[in-house]
This record gives C-alpha cells, structure tokens and sequence, in this order.
C-alpha cells in the first residue's frame, strides 16, 4: 500500500483532467479558458487592492484552476452513487434548487468542497440536477423513461469498487486515486450513439427538452464548464473577436465596484451529431444539443439580509424591463439594472455596516506586531489598523434568478411552465443526506475567521 492521497488532491486531478477532455470534446471552452486567462492576468497586474484581498483570503493561486461543471442525472440510485463517488474528491452536497420555477423539470444540488482549506486548494463544484419524472404529465412516456433509465448504469465497475475501497479505509493510495480519475471520467464523457430511438428521443424531447438530454444516452455528459473570471464584462466585449457569441446580457447583479454574488454568460449550445438506435438496421444520424460554454465572476457571499435585498432588486428591475430572449432590449434592460441597485451599497465598509455580506478578518501587519489588546472589541481593533476585513467569496449557484443561462442553453422555444413545486425532503432522501446549508457555512468562517484575530490579540482564549 502506498501514501495517502488527500481527497483535495484527488479533486484537483479530477478538475484538471475533466477540464482537458472537455477541452477536446468542445473547443470553444479552450478559446474561452485562454481568454480568461488574459483578462485574469491583466486585472490582477492593474487592480492590486484586489490581488491584495485575494493573496489575504488565500485565493489567488486557485482562480486559474476555478471552475464548475453540471450534470443532470436520471434516477434517486445515481444520485445516490454520485454522492458516493464526489465524497471521495471532498465534494459534499450544498444548498437545494428547485429549478422547476425556472419551467425546468428537475431539482439540484451543487457538490463542492467546504471549507477554507480545501477551497483554497481546489474549489471545483458539479451542479447536480436529477431529472423530476414526477413532473411530466404523459404516464405513457414517464413509464417508458424509467425503464431506460432504470436499465443504464452510468459507473464502470472499477469506479464502483474504488469507491468502496475508499470508503472502507478511508482514503486511496497515489496509484488507485490515478485509477479513480480515470473510471470516474467515464461517467461524465460525452456519448454520441443514443440509448434510444430516433421516435422515442422526439417523444421526450417534446415533452421537454431537458428530459431527451436526460434519458437518451448512456450517461450524464459535462454538459459546461465555466471558468471564473476577474472581469466577465471584458470577457464578454472580447468573445466576439474569438469567434464566439455570446448571450445578449450578462445574469445577475450588475458591474458594480463591489461584486456580490455571481455574474454569468454563455454562448449557446452546440448542435452535435448523434446516432440513434433502431430495431432492425444501422444507426440513424440526427443531432442534439446540450453542451454549452459558460463563463463567470464571483463575488461577496450575501447574508439572508443581502440575498433578500438582492433578490427584491432583481425582481423590481424585472418588473421594470423583461429582457427579450432575442437581446433586443439590452440595453434598457442594462440601465435599469443598474439604475435599481444603486440602492445596494457599492464599498466594503458600507456592506459590512449594514449586515449584507459575510467577511473573514485577519491580523494586519501592524495587528502580527501588536501588544495584546483584550480591552478593544473588533470595530476598534479595525479603526486602529490591527485587523482587516475582506469579502468572502460566494462559492454556490443562482440558476434560478439566473435562467436566462438555462433559457439560452435549451433553445428558445423550450419556455414552459411548471408549477413550482420544490421538493427538498424528497431530494434529500434519495440523495441519501442532508443538503449542507449554506448560509451556516458562510457564517461559520465568518466567526472563525473572527474568533482567531480576537485570539491573536488576546482577548479570547485561543480555541485547542
Ligand atoms: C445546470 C445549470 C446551472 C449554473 O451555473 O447556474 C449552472 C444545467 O444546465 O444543467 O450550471
Ligand atoms: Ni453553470
């Protein structure tokens, strides 16, 4: 038996190899990663406040290896085995979607590192969505998709046993965690030869367009993988002269000083050629679309205070000005974005007053050096110049105020409605957990972060 691997490793190696078979699966994502590439390296030379708050939070190494994948799976014993299998790489399930308000028919978790370490480290996240048959009305085709479904099996069996030698002791050896990555990769490798025939896919697809990506193939390809961006507004202008178009808007809050939350766009899925099964004869050609290239900047992790004032801002601008799904209106679409969020304060200080975003202190140079101060609480502590305050960065999804991206990637006829109707306790059982809070775990670095500089400066006992 040899070393150890960290499960953190193991997640950095699987990152770094999804990302270079997506690379030659899709070439566009190899153009956006080099784009963003540049943009990164020019706003880190020419913004050093920012650099500064990202070498403080131990975050500038891990940004040009950031990125997040999605997949959408079948059926409760996927989802189940998906957990199974991201627990080995560190990733655990964080927050619910709901994404049948978005006239989406699934619901989803984002599996993620937590933590500062393992952030730091490697921050890679799957949006993981299972497909909702509870929410198509045709029995028929519902109880045709179960059986397809309930027949594939999206793991090697190589991939199965690792797991379970993993869990039993707890860790892999440096040759079993390459192995692993390898058998795991499978399961999120594009398949161009349908599970399905040519009729049943246009059934599906019919009933709902994310429902034929679901079930007609053999298992739940990547289907994006976005890179973080320090600056999606000069990506965006410069996608163009790459030859890639993107969406007319960028989702969520607008450009401000002060990011909060996350910023996305994308270019639209790719028409790719399948093959579908048929009963007596060769493959018949066809094509479908699902994969799609998409791009992101993070910002602040908002308190529930924030996200509701966020949320409400966002709502009141839509009420304002509907963005067309043709881009027509944009610009006023633009305007009053901004024109609405002039109501959220835009510098730090002003954010942190009013209880809006979660930040992590640490000791300022001058706090390393000090005498003990068990006297100052932290607002003097800060006045003094002894302890800093930096935003933490939100590591989690928005994709239902943001389904202008899901809109764009499933056609622009696949508008439909649902009745809103999440699911929770039912995603979590047969997940086989419990959904990690969010909130509780931005609060929780938030008051250790605290807690520490307090420590430091002698005013609590510092914690064992
Ligand atoms: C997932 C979409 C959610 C995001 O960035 O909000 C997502 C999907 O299309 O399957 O990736
Ligand atoms: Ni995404």
């Amino acid at each position: 038996m040899g070393q150890y691997v960290a499960a953190s490793e193991i997640r950095a190696a699987f990152s770094a190899a999804m990302s270079a078979m997506y690379r030659t699966e899709v070439p566009a994502y190899g153009t956006l990663m080099e784009l963003v590439a540049e943009v990164n390296g020019k706003v880190l030379a020419t913004d050093p406040a920012l650099r500064h708050s990202l070498d403080a939070t131990n975050s500038l190494g891990r940004i040009s290896e950031e990125r997040h994948g999605a997949i959408r799976l079948g059926t409760p014993a996927e989802l189940a085995m998906m957990r199974r299998v991201f627990a080995v790489m560190g990733m655990f399930p964080v927050g619910y979607y709901d994404l049948s308000e978005a006239g989406v028919p699934v619901h989803s978790t984002a599996f993620r590192p937590v933590g500062e370490d393992a952030l730091s480290i490697n921050p890679f996240r799957v949006f993981t969505s299972l497909l909702r048959l509870d929410l198509i009305a045709d029995e028929t085709l519902r109880a045709e998709a179960e059986a397809v479904l309930n027949k594939r099996q999206i793991f090697t069996d190589e991939a199965v046993a690792l797991v379970e030698q993993a869990e039993k002791s707890g860790s892999l050896d440096k040759a079993d965690a390459d192995r692993f990555v390898g058998e795991v990769l499978e399961t999120f490798r594009w398949h161009d030869k349908a599970n399905v025939s040519e009729d049943m896919y246009h059934r599906l697809h019919d009933a709902h367009r994310l429902m034929a990506d679901v079930v007609s193939f053999k298992g739940p390809h990547i289907n994006h993988l976005t890179p973080r961006t320090l600056d999606i507004d000069a990506v965006q202008d410069l996608m163009p002269s790459r030859a890639i178009a993107p969406k007319a808007i960028v989702e969520g809050p607008p450009t401000r000083a002060c990011p909060i939350l996350l910023r996305q766009t994308s270019f639209k899925a790719l028409e790719e050629p399948v093959s579908f099964r048929s009963e007596d004869g060769p493959w018949k050609s066809g094509s479908h679309t699902a994969r799609f290239g998409e791009i992101e900047q993070r910002g602040i992790a908002l308190t529930p205070k924030g996200r509701a004032l966020y949320d409400q801002l966002l709502t009141e601008t839509r009420s304002k000005v509907r963005p067309a799904a043709d881009g027509s209106n944009a610009e006023a679409y633009v305007a009053a974005l901004g024109e609405t969020f002039k109501q959220f304060p835009d510098d730090w200080a002003g954010i942190r007053a009013v209880g809006l975003g979660y930040f992590t202190y640490s000791l300022t140079a001058a706090g390393e050096k000090s005498a003990p101060r068990p006297d100052a609480d932290i607002e003097t502590l800060i006045a003094d110049g002894l302890v800093r305050f930096d935003p933490i960065t939100y590591e989690d999804f928005l994709p239902v105020s943001a389904a202008g991206i899901f809109q764009s990637n499933l056609g622009d006829d696949a508008a439909q409605e649902f009745q809103a109707s999440p699911n929770q306790m039912r995603f979590e059982a047969d997940l086989g957990t419990a959904v990690l809070n969010e909130f509780d775990h931005y609060a929780a670095i938030e008051q250790a972060s605290f807690e520490s500089c307090l420590a430091a400066l002698g005013k609590l006992q510092a914690a064992e």
